[in-house]
């Protein structure tokens, strides 16, 4: 069901009470000193305006300060952020920011979107009635900015002019927020109303830290209104619960998409990043996979690196799928990031280049030195951290060591700090075409390392079916779980919505070159493909990520063939072998090979059930997911029966194709 636009109470402008644009522009100006009138005097869209000093009578700030991207505001913002002690000095002209213990990821179970009677949401998602959330935010944000500054930004999700693009202003008292949306985001300070009016709309963003601290945890709460295409945040931090144009904003993006761009958009949960092939061609890949399961990594294995975690794709009038990057920068986990699997990240990360950074709940050595889980050195003996001291052997209450730094620590830096970042491609409002779309997921024992699907439907599908173990990016997260596209905790509408528009997207007659999309998985574990039994050592290395991709670029290219087989096209080996070679230098064994692409019926039909009863529940879901579903499971039977329950490739190529 489509979401309705403006229905309800808007919440902001109902505490704020001003109704007309002159007191808002008079309580606005009032706070202002002389320069950051004259900064204000150039937005002149007068919904925004209204809306701003609806904020303004709300949460009563002493004073504001506009945002205009100009070098000495983003010094401005550097220098107050230390200045307020939201972030400290480290080596190499970095800084930290630590977040509550508590506030380390998102706070999923506190996350609600407001609904209105009787609104239908994704099954898998948390909503509130809108009164509720209305007292809860009366109560949290009234007067919340008093004796503080508030920071009005005005920033794009996407280049400038680019056709999926949508500007957005962030309200926020925490300049640890403002700061990182100067390196995520590109500014429209300048262009807002022409924004504003090219993309028919503009997202609202209200956040206050209030009286933060580990005892007031319960008050916080992250609220998306997509009514209003408002967010309210508060009594918390972390950038994933706050700096609300990435995920809160992404989340409308999803509602724009999938209900008001005639199925020729989509926002996805996804890198981009350029391959160069053969003969010099550049193969641009937009790749979904959840949090925390690799998607910077994979993204920086690329010739020509875009983004690392999301991607505004639409058709454009040539015929070709193109995408940006809403973003500029990347909020990454540093856990596991080394010289080894993540070069040109670490060169910014060690000071190599210089390169502004801000690090969150790493552990930093007397020296000042950052430090986390996997950096590739030998581990530090002592450091503070986001709990305070931390010293080798350190264990909580119950015994348990304590880790020197959290799981999803993170760091924030420019996508211009990364030496294969391609700064002219990121920042076009053309976008790059995408002739691959992957779906990843964390799944130890039952797809292979690469799969293609054999149409947009099956695609579309693969997307659907994504599993994945739990990471630390959401607190209080465990278990193995459906990710559906990758995208599921940021998809506001019922899946069967989001899926029909995927469908209808990736079917249209518009695209004159139809992507391929694919299934990637690199943690299949040793144990799972007949090895020691119960070992989690993982069947391959980090590096195979850049063959499995450039497999991918062959064959959107038409330069490879494949396997034809039950569940979509799987790559023969001579080519793996080859590719493996030239791009790691690594010999690719055949022994290797039929682990990664013996096709397991077992788990693979387990997964199909699973799928299909979970889909059942969904109302309205298109009856393609389930065709496909029984299609393939009754060609999996077929090969169990015919080969027992692991199928080799050379079985494949029996009774398939080996010319697909
Ligand atoms: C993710 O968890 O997917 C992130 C970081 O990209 S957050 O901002 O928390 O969403
Ligand atoms: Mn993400």
């Amino acid at each position: 069901m489509k979401v309705e636009l403006e229905k309800g109470v808007d919440i902001v402008s109902d505490l704020g009470g001003l109704t007309s644009i002159e007191e808002a522009k008079k309580l606005i100006e009032s706070k202002c000193d002389d320069d950051n009138k004259k900064k204000f005097s150039t937005i002149k869209s007068e919904k925004a305006i209204l809306k701003i000093g609806n904020a303004v009578a709300l949460l009563q700030p002493d004073n504001i300060w506009i945002n205009s991207s100009s070098e000495a505001d983003l010094q401005n913002t550097r220098d107050r952020a230390i200045e307020n002690g939201e972030e400290f000095k480290v080596v190499n002209g970095h800084t930290c920011h630590f977040d509550l213990p508590e506030d380390q990821g998102r706070l999923v179970t506190q996350t609600f979107y407001i609904v209105n009677d009787d609104e239908d949401i994704s099954v898998l998602a948390k909503k509130e009635p809108r009164q509720v959330s209305y007292d809860t935010i009366k109560d949290g944000m009234t007067g919340a900015m008093k004796g503080r500054t508030m920071n009005i930004n005005f920033w794009n999700r996407g280049p400038v002019g680019a056709k999926a693009a949508i500007p957005a202003i962030m309200i926020t008292d925490s300049l640890y927020v403002v700061h990182s949306g100067n390196i995520l985001y590109p500014t429209c300070y300048e262009s807002f109303d022409a924004e504003v009016e090219r993309a028919g709309t503009f997202f609202f963003n209200l956040h206050t830290y209030a009286d933060l601290s580990s005892e007031n945890i319960d008050k916080a709460r992250i609220y998306m209104d997509r009514s209003w295409q408002t967010t309210y945040s508060m009594y918390c931090t972390y950038a994933g619960n706050t700096l609300m144009l990435k995920k809160g904003n992404h989340r409308f993006h999803v509602d724009d998409a999938t209900y008001y761009r005639n199925f020729e958009q989509l926002s996805e949960h996804m890198f981009i990043t350029g391959m160069t092939g053969p003969g010099g061609r550049k193969t641009f890949i937009a790749g979904a996979a959840p949090s925390g399961c690799g998607k910077t990594t994979t993204a920086m294995v690329g010739t020509d690196f875009i983004g690392d975690d999301l991607a505004q794709m639409w058709i454009e009038d040539d015929g070709t799928v193109r995408a940006v990057n809403p973003e500029i920068g990347i909020f990454g986990i540093v856990k596991d990031v080394n010289r080894e699997g993540d070069p040109f990240l670490m060169k910014a990360l060690r000071g190599d280049i210089e390169a502004e950074v801000i690090y969150s709940n790493v552990l930093i050595t007397e020296d000042g030195t950052p430090r986390w889980e996997g950096d590739g050195d030998e581990p530090p003996k002592a450091g503070k951290n986001f709990q305070g001291e931390w010293f080798e052997g350190k264990t909580d209450k119950d015994g348990k060591p304590i880790p020197m730094s959290h799981p999803n620590s993170r760091c924030t830096l420019y996508g211009t700090s990364i030496d294969n970042y391609n700064a002219k491609l990121a920042n076009d409002p053309a976008g790059v075409p995408v002739k691959v779309i992957t779906y990843s997921g964390r799944d130890s024992d039952t797809m292979p390392p690469v799969w293609v699907a054999k149409n947009a439907d099956e695609g579309v599908v693969i997307g659907a079916s994504i599993q994945s173990a739990a990471t630390a990016t959401e607190v209080g997260a465990a278990g193995v779980r459906r990710q559906p596209w990758a995208n599921q905790p940021f998809i506001p509408g019922p899946l069967a919505d989001y899926m029909a528009s995927q469908l209808k997207f990736f079917n249209s007659d518009k695209i004159k070159e139809k992507p391929i999309m694919a299934g990637l998985n690199y943690f299949l574990t040793v144990g799972a493909r007949g090895g020691e039994a119960g070992s989690t050592k993982l069947l391959g290395e980090k590096r195979d990520v850049n063959p499995w991709l450039s497999w991918l670029e062959r064959r959107a290219n038409g330069d490879v063939k494949a396997i034809d087989t039950a569940i979509g096209y799987l790559p023969l080996y001579d080519d793996l072998k080859a590719i493996f070679k030239e791009t790691i230098n690594k010999e690719y064994s055949e022994e290797l090979y039929n682990k990664h692409f013996s096709l397991y019926a077992d788990n693979i039909i387990a997964r199909i059930d699973l799928q299909t009863e979970a889909y059942q529940q969904e109302k309205d879901c298109p009856p393609v997911i389930f065709e496909i579903y029984s299609a393939q499971k009754k060609a999996l039977e077929e090969l169990k029966a015919k080969f027992g329950s692991v199928i080799s490739p050379a079985q494949l190529i029996e009774v398939g194709s080996a010319d697909a």
